[in-house]
């Protein structure tokens, strides 16, 4: 049995293949490069694999994703349609998806980002108490993620509410379903936050007709994928006052253009893609766990429906 490792990482080597051998022994483990022959190999591990990737390797049996959102693996036109695709599940992410939205959330709200302003000018000057019922908080998606960040959230006592296709959502949490459903989602909502995954249905889902939907002094904070904002959609909103801010983890070019507007705008914060990061232990051991079981052909989580994209 062979697993090829295909990943952007620069230390692959040591963050995965190493760890993936030494949890599987008796599995051959080597990194993919461009030029090594075909290697014929049974599974992949991959995160932003080439087409070429699959192009090449044609006797693979399953592919895991280092991540959980698959929209980068399921756009490669060489990915065989019918090739079991298992991704990560939480594996120490969700955590870290709501330590992200707390801080957005709470920079704009209790007006963190205001004190440090008004630290660089020399002034103390206490600011009006926060009510938590002006800040209703609207959740994309309440899948692995949306659910630790809406629960968190409301932990903190804000008026939280969830949007996704079913309408699961967690205790305390105001529940939302499908598209019907989502006009009233967004005008009870003022902070929208997206962990939602990018399919065909779910692409330019924070577009101006939408976010105009939102409360006044609305505030953006998108984990998702950057395909899921129009971003001069964004900014002509910004402009308008009807969004007062966005934290922005992602972004429909990564890296963000040096040229790009967001980078010097005042209203709005970037981070590169580390919301939350994908950790070596925790995915390692899910990995292995699953690819276990799929060798023994027992049940196991996270496979893509890949006919609804995620
Ligand atoms: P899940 O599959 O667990 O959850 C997806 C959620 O989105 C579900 O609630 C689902 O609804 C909902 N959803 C999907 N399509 C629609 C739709 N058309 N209309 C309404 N709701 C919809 O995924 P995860 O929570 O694990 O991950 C979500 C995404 O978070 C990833 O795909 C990735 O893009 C992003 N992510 C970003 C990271 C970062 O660092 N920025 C890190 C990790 C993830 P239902 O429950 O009804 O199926
Ligand atoms: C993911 C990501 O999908 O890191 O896991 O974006």
């Amino acid at each position: 049995m062979k697993i090829l490792v295909v990943t952007t990482s620069v230390d692959a080597q040591q963050q995965w293949v190493e760890p993936l051998a030494k949890a599987l022994p008796d599995v051959e483990v080597m990194l993919w490069h461009r030029d090594m022959p075909v290697q014929n190999a049974d599974i992949a591990v991959v995160w932003s694999p080439p087409d070429e990737f699959f192009a090449r390797e044609r006797k693979l049996r399953v592919a895991f994703n280092l991540g959980a959102g698959v929209d980068g693996l399921l756009k490669l036109p060489s990915l065989p349609a019918e090739l079991p695709i298992i991704r990560l599940e939480d594996a120490g992410m969700a955590v870290q998806m709501a330590e992200y939205a707390v801080w957005a959330v709470t920079r704009a709200s209790r007006q963190f980002d205001d004190y440090v302003a008004q630290q660089r000018e020399g002034i103390w000057h206490p600011l009006p108490e926060l009510r938590r019922t002006q800040w209703p908080i609207g959740v994309l998606g309440t899948g692995i993620m949306g659910t630790k960040v809406a629960q968190t959230l409301a932990a903190l006592d804000y008026p939280v509410a969830g949007w996704s296709r079913s309408g699961k959502v967690p205790a305390g949490v105001e529940s939302f379903a499908g598209l019907e459903q989502l006009p009233a989602f967004l005008a009870r909502t003022r902070v929208l936050i997206n962990t939602l995954p990018l399919t065909p249905d779910t692409r330019d889902i924070m577009r101006r007709e939408t976010l105009q939907q939102l409360l006044p002094q609305a505030y953006i904070v998108n984990m998702g994928r950057g395909d899921h904002l129009v971003e001069d959609d964004l900014l002509a909103l910004l402009d308008t006052g009807h969004v007062q801010g966005a934290t922005l983890d992602v972004f429909r070019q990564e890296p963000l253009p040096a040229e790009h507007p967001f980078w010097a705008h005042r209203g709005v914060t970037i981070t590169p893609h580390v919301a939350a990061l994908s950790l070596q232990q925790e995915t390692v051991a899910q990995v292995t766990d699953k690819l276990a079981r799929f060798i023994n052909g027992e049940p196991l989580t996270g496979v893509i429906a890949r006919e609804r994209g995620y």
